[in-house]
Protein backbone atom coordinates (compact mmCIF):
# COMPACT_ATOMS: atom_id res chain seq x y z
CA UNK A 1 0.00 0.00 0.00
CA UNK A 2 1.31 3.50 -1.19
CA UNK A 3 1.41 5.76 1.53
CA UNK A 4 1.73 9.61 1.44
CA UNK A 5 3.73 10.28 5.20
CA UNK A 6 4.03 13.85 6.56
CA UNK A 7 6.10 14.34 9.38
CA UNK A 8 4.14 16.84 12.10
CA UNK A 9 6.94 18.14 14.66
CA UNK A 10 4.70 18.45 18.26
CA UNK A 11 7.60 20.56 20.08
CA UNK A 12 5.52 20.83 23.27
CA UNK A 13 6.87 19.78 26.97
CA UNK A 14 5.02 21.80 29.35
CA UNK A 15 2.83 18.79 30.28
CA UNK A 16 6.13 16.22 31.74
CA UNK A 17 8.63 16.92 35.23
CA UNK A 18 11.44 17.85 32.63
CA UNK A 19 10.65 19.45 29.41
CA UNK A 20 13.63 18.02 26.97
CA UNK A 21 11.41 16.49 24.61
CA UNK A 22 10.29 19.95 23.29
CA UNK A 23 13.87 19.92 21.24
CA UNK A 24 12.93 16.31 20.05
CA UNK A 25 11.26 16.88 16.11
CA UNK A 26 13.94 19.96 15.04
CA UNK A 27 17.10 17.74 17.05
CA UNK A 28 15.99 15.16 14.87
CA UNK A 29 15.64 16.57 11.67
CA UNK A 30 19.29 17.29 12.30
CA UNK A 31 20.86 14.62 13.60
CA UNK A 32 19.55 11.47 11.28
CA UNK A 33 15.76 11.48 9.93
CA UNK A 34 17.38 13.81 6.85
CA UNK A 35 13.83 13.74 5.20
CA UNK A 36 15.31 15.47 1.98
CA UNK A 37 17.43 12.13 1.48
CA UNK A 38 14.28 10.14 2.02
CA UNK A 39 12.11 11.88 -0.62
CA UNK A 40 14.80 11.23 -2.77
CA UNK A 41 14.72 7.76 -2.43
CA UNK A 42 11.05 7.39 -2.05
CA UNK A 43 10.11 6.00 -5.46
CA UNK A 44 12.42 3.26 -4.81
CA UNK A 45 11.03 2.34 -1.09
CA UNK A 46 7.37 2.95 -2.31
CA UNK A 47 6.17 5.75 0.11
CA UNK A 48 5.99 9.36 -0.22
CA UNK A 49 7.34 11.82 2.56
CA UNK A 50 7.21 15.14 3.45
CA UNK A 51 8.00 17.47 6.20
CA UNK A 52 4.66 19.56 7.51
CA UNK A 53 7.45 21.11 9.86
CA UNK A 54 6.16 22.34 13.55
CA UNK A 55 2.81 22.94 15.02
CA UNK A 56 4.98 25.55 17.61
CA UNK A 57 3.91 26.60 20.61
CA UNK A 58 2.82 30.44 19.92
CA UNK A 59 3.13 33.54 22.65
CA UNK A 60 -0.17 32.40 23.88
CA UNK A 61 0.64 28.73 25.06
CA UNK A 62 4.08 29.95 26.63
CA UNK A 63 2.11 33.09 28.48
CA UNK A 64 -0.60 30.62 29.87
CA UNK A 65 2.52 28.08 30.89
CA UNK A 66 4.57 30.98 32.45
CA UNK A 67 1.33 32.11 34.27
CA UNK A 68 0.72 28.77 35.84
CA UNK A 69 -1.94 28.05 33.52
CA UNK A 70 -0.30 24.77 32.44
CA UNK A 71 -3.85 22.76 31.98
CA UNK A 72 -4.95 25.87 30.03
CA UNK A 73 -1.62 25.41 27.69
CA UNK A 74 -2.30 22.14 26.97
CA UNK A 75 -5.67 22.66 25.87
CA UNK A 76 -4.63 25.06 23.60
CA UNK A 77 -1.57 23.68 22.08
CA UNK A 78 -3.98 20.18 21.62
CA UNK A 79 -6.44 22.16 19.78
CA UNK A 80 -4.10 23.58 17.53
CA UNK A 81 -1.92 20.18 16.83
CA UNK A 82 -5.80 18.25 16.08
CA UNK A 83 -6.55 20.87 13.40
CA UNK A 84 -2.96 20.01 11.63
CA UNK A 85 -3.56 16.44 12.30
CA UNK A 86 -7.12 16.52 11.00
CA UNK A 87 -6.21 18.35 8.03
CA UNK A 88 -3.23 16.07 7.24
CA UNK A 89 -6.15 13.18 7.23
CA UNK A 90 -8.00 15.68 4.82
CA UNK A 91 -5.25 15.75 2.09
CA UNK A 92 -5.10 11.99 1.98
CA UNK A 93 -1.95 11.54 3.89
CA UNK A 94 -0.67 9.57 7.08
CA UNK A 95 0.69 11.77 10.11
CA UNK A 96 3.43 10.68 11.95
CA UNK A 97 3.85 13.15 15.21
CA UNK A 98 6.92 13.65 16.76
CA UNK A 99 6.61 15.29 20.27
CA UNK A 100 6.57 16.62 22.80
CA UNK A 101 6.21 15.22 25.97
CA UNK A 102 2.90 12.29 25.59
CA UNK A 103 -0.08 15.34 26.40
CA UNK A 104 0.21 15.65 22.75
CA UNK A 105 -1.49 12.60 21.80
CA UNK A 106 -4.72 14.46 23.97
CA UNK A 107 -5.05 15.87 20.08
CA UNK A 108 -3.40 13.70 17.78
CA UNK A 109 -6.15 10.74 19.06
CA UNK A 110 -8.64 13.31 18.96
CA UNK A 111 -8.12 14.13 15.70
CA UNK A 112 -8.02 10.50 14.39
CA UNK A 113 -11.28 9.99 15.95
CA UNK A 114 -12.63 13.36 14.40
CA UNK A 115 -11.62 11.95 10.95
CA UNK A 116 -13.24 8.93 11.32
CA UNK A 117 -16.49 10.60 12.45
CA UNK A 118 -16.49 13.06 9.32
CA UNK A 119 -15.80 10.38 6.88
CA UNK A 120 -17.77 7.09 8.93
CA UNK A 121 -20.39 9.06 10.47
CA UNK A 122 -19.57 7.38 13.34
CA UNK A 123 -15.88 7.22 15.51
CA UNK A 124 -14.71 3.45 16.42
CA UNK A 125 -11.48 4.32 16.53
CA UNK A 126 -8.34 1.69 17.80
CA UNK A 127 -5.64 3.03 19.74
CA UNK A 128 -2.69 0.94 20.52
CA UNK A 129 -0.52 2.53 23.39
CA UNK A 130 2.85 1.54 23.51
CA UNK A 131 4.43 2.99 27.09
CA UNK A 132 5.54 1.78 30.49
CA UNK A 133 2.88 3.62 31.91
CA UNK A 134 -0.70 3.58 31.35
CA UNK A 135 -1.14 7.65 30.79
CA UNK A 136 -4.68 7.29 33.38
CA UNK A 137 -4.20 9.18 36.23
CA UNK A 138 -7.47 10.62 36.86
CA UNK A 139 -6.38 12.75 39.67
CA UNK A 140 -6.51 16.27 39.82
CA UNK A 141 -2.93 16.74 41.07
CA UNK A 142 -0.04 15.25 38.71
CA UNK A 143 1.81 15.83 35.95
CA UNK A 144 -0.41 16.50 32.78
CA UNK A 145 1.71 13.97 30.67
CA UNK A 146 0.19 10.97 33.02
CA UNK A 147 -2.95 11.73 32.20
CA UNK A 148 -3.46 11.77 28.59
CA UNK A 149 -5.57 8.45 28.53
CA UNK A 150 -7.42 9.70 31.25
CA UNK A 151 -8.52 13.27 28.86
CA UNK A 152 -9.33 11.12 25.61
CA UNK A 153 -11.62 9.18 27.80
CA UNK A 154 -13.31 12.18 29.44
CA UNK A 155 -12.38 10.79 33.36
CA UNK A 156 -10.38 13.93 34.31
CA UNK A 157 -10.78 17.73 33.47
CA UNK A 158 -14.12 16.92 31.28
CA UNK A 159 -15.71 20.24 31.58
CA UNK A 160 -12.10 22.07 30.38
CA UNK A 161 -11.67 19.70 27.43
CA UNK A 162 -15.47 18.90 26.53
CA UNK A 163 -15.20 22.64 24.76
CA UNK A 164 -12.80 22.02 22.10
CA UNK A 165 -14.02 17.98 21.63
CA UNK A 166 -10.78 16.94 22.40
CA UNK A 167 -12.19 14.42 25.05
CA UNK A 168 -14.58 11.10 24.40
CA UNK A 169 -13.06 10.62 21.34
CA UNK A 170 -12.42 6.45 22.08
CA UNK A 171 -13.97 3.61 23.74
CA UNK A 172 -12.11 1.92 26.38
CA UNK A 173 -12.96 -1.84 24.66
CA UNK A 174 -10.66 -0.15 21.58
CA UNK A 175 -7.53 0.37 23.90
CA UNK A 176 -4.92 -1.70 23.24
CA UNK A 177 -1.95 -0.95 25.94
CA UNK A 178 1.44 -2.38 25.50
CA UNK A 179 5.01 -2.46 27.49
CA UNK A 180 2.73 -1.04 30.77
CA UNK A 181 5.28 -1.60 33.60
CA UNK A 182 4.55 1.17 36.11
CA UNK A 183 0.71 1.88 37.24
CA UNK A 184 -0.60 4.23 39.98
CA UNK A 185 -3.54 2.37 42.39
CA UNK A 186 -6.29 4.03 40.53
CA UNK A 187 -4.89 3.82 37.19
CA UNK A 188 -4.97 -0.28 38.51
CA UNK A 189 -8.80 -0.08 39.32
CA UNK A 190 -9.91 1.94 36.08
CA UNK A 191 -8.70 -0.76 33.98
CA UNK A 192 -9.41 -3.84 36.35
CA UNK A 193 -13.21 -2.07 36.16
CA UNK A 194 -13.34 -0.94 32.77
CA UNK A 195 -11.94 -4.25 31.92
CA UNK A 196 -8.76 -2.61 29.24
CA UNK A 197 -6.43 -5.09 27.24
CA UNK A 198 -2.86 -4.76 28.77
CA UNK A 199 -0.33 -6.63 27.35
CA UNK A 200 2.26 -5.93 29.64
CA UNK A 201 5.98 -7.31 29.94
CA UNK A 202 5.15 -10.57 31.33
CA UNK A 203 2.75 -11.59 28.38
CA UNK A 204 5.70 -10.61 25.94
CA UNK A 205 8.19 -12.62 27.81
CA UNK A 206 5.70 -15.84 28.03
CA UNK A 207 4.27 -14.80 24.35
CA UNK A 208 6.80 -13.16 22.25
CA UNK A 209 6.05 -9.51 20.84
CA UNK A 210 5.12 -11.02 17.52
CA UNK A 211 2.14 -12.98 18.84
CA UNK A 212 0.81 -10.12 21.01
CA UNK A 213 1.06 -7.55 17.91
CA UNK A 214 -0.51 -10.23 16.08
CA UNK A 215 -3.45 -10.58 18.39
CA UNK A 216 -3.89 -6.85 18.88
CA UNK A 217 -4.07 -5.95 15.39
CA UNK A 218 -6.15 -8.70 14.28
CA UNK A 219 -8.97 -7.44 17.06
CA UNK A 220 -8.93 -3.89 16.33
CA UNK A 221 -9.12 -4.93 12.39
CA UNK A 222 -12.38 -6.82 13.05
CA UNK A 223 -13.93 -4.13 15.71
CA UNK A 224 -12.83 -0.72 14.47
CA UNK A 225 -12.22 1.91 11.34
CA UNK A 226 -9.34 2.75 12.21
CA UNK A 227 -5.78 2.31 14.11
CA UNK A 228 -3.84 5.23 15.52
CA UNK A 229 -0.30 3.96 17.30
CA UNK A 230 1.02 6.09 20.14
CA UNK A 231 4.81 5.51 21.23
CA UNK A 232 6.00 6.34 24.30
CA UNK A 233 9.71 6.10 24.04
CA UNK A 234 9.97 5.01 27.76
CA UNK A 235 8.30 1.81 26.68
CA UNK A 236 11.54 0.85 25.44
CA UNK A 237 14.42 -0.24 28.46
CA UNK A 238 15.65 2.34 30.15
CA UNK A 239 18.95 0.85 31.21
CA UNK A 240 19.78 1.27 27.73
CA UNK A 241 17.82 4.00 25.95
CA UNK A 242 18.64 7.06 28.17
CA UNK A 243 17.23 9.88 26.54
CA UNK A 244 13.65 10.41 28.09
CA UNK A 245 12.54 12.15 31.48
CA UNK A 246 12.01 8.70 32.84
CA UNK A 247 13.97 5.61 32.14
CA UNK A 248 12.72 2.29 33.54
CA UNK A 249 14.82 -0.37 33.66
CA UNK A 250 13.02 -3.94 32.03
CA UNK A 251 11.10 -2.06 28.85
CA UNK A 252 11.23 -3.34 25.04
CA UNK A 253 14.21 -4.39 23.51
CA UNK A 254 15.11 -2.08 19.63
CA UNK A 255 13.59 -5.37 18.00
CA UNK A 256 10.47 -5.75 19.72
CA UNK A 257 9.94 -1.90 19.70
CA UNK A 258 10.78 -2.81 15.60
CA UNK A 259 8.77 -5.44 14.95
CA UNK A 260 5.24 -3.65 16.85
CA UNK A 261 5.87 -1.21 14.60
CA UNK A 262 6.65 -2.79 11.71
CA UNK A 263 3.26 -5.10 12.24
CA UNK A 264 1.15 -2.14 13.29
CA UNK A 265 2.02 0.23 10.09
CA UNK A 266 1.41 -2.34 8.04
CA UNK A 267 -2.39 -2.55 8.39
CA UNK A 268 -5.01 -1.59 6.10
CA UNK A 269 -6.25 0.24 9.17
CA UNK A 270 -3.09 2.08 10.25
CA UNK A 271 -3.90 5.85 10.41
CA UNK A 272 -0.76 7.40 11.83
CA UNK A 273 0.96 7.28 14.67
CA UNK A 274 3.19 9.84 17.32
CA UNK A 275 6.33 9.05 18.91
CA UNK A 276 6.57 10.88 21.98
CA UNK A 277 8.96 11.58 25.07
CA UNK A 278 12.16 11.72 23.50
CA UNK A 279 14.46 13.76 25.33
CA UNK A 280 17.92 14.85 23.55
CA UNK A 281 19.40 16.56 26.47
CA UNK A 282 18.59 13.67 28.51
CA UNK A 283 20.34 10.83 25.49
CA UNK A 284 23.78 10.95 27.27
CA UNK A 285 25.63 7.92 24.86
CA UNK A 286 22.77 8.69 21.87
CA UNK A 287 21.41 5.04 22.13
CA UNK A 288 18.02 6.72 22.24
CA UNK A 289 18.63 8.72 18.90
CA UNK A 290 19.34 5.86 17.21
CA UNK A 291 16.39 3.92 17.94
CA UNK A 292 14.22 6.45 17.28
CA UNK A 293 15.45 7.26 13.69
CA UNK A 294 14.81 3.05 13.14
CA UNK A 295 11.52 3.81 14.89
CA UNK A 296 10.74 6.44 12.03
CA UNK A 297 12.20 4.42 9.43
CA UNK A 298 10.14 1.35 10.25
CA UNK A 299 7.48 3.36 10.13
CA UNK A 300 7.74 5.07 7.00
CA UNK A 301 8.31 2.15 5.34
CA UNK A 302 12.52 1.78 5.00
CA UNK A 303 12.81 -1.32 5.75
CA UNK A 304 16.38 -3.51 5.20
C1 LIG B 1 2.89 8.46 36.93
C2 LIG B 1 2.30 9.83 37.25
C3 LIG B 1 4.45 9.46 33.60
C4 LIG B 1 6.10 9.58 32.29
C5 LIG B 1 3.98 9.35 32.34
C6 LIG B 1 3.95 8.54 35.86
C7 LIG B 1 3.56 9.47 34.79
N1 LIG B 1 1.82 7.59 36.50
N2 LIG B 1 5.76 9.63 33.55
N3 LIG B 1 5.04 9.41 31.54
N4 LIG B 1 7.31 9.72 31.79
O1 LIG B 1 2.96 10.60 37.93
O2 LIG B 1 1.20 10.14 36.80
MN1 LIG C 1 3.25 8.18 28.12
MN1 LIG D 1 5.65 6.83 29.73
MN1 LIG E 1 8.10 5.42 37.67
Amino acid sequence: MKRAYEIIGAPFGFAANKSGSRTAPDYLRENGLNIKIRQRTNEFWGSDIEDFGNVEVDSQINELYKSEKTLEAVKLYCEKLNDCVYNSYVRGKTPIIIGGDHSISVGTVSAASRYLKETNSKSNLGLIWVDAHADLNNLENGNIHGKSVAISLGYVYQDMFKLSNLTDVIDTKNIMYIGIRDLMPNEYVTIQNKNISLYGMDKIDKSGIREVIKEIVSKLEETTDGIFLSFDIDACDGGVYRGCATPEVGGLTAREAIQIIDYVSQSKKFMGADIVEYSPEDDTNGNTNQLVIKLIDTLVGYRM
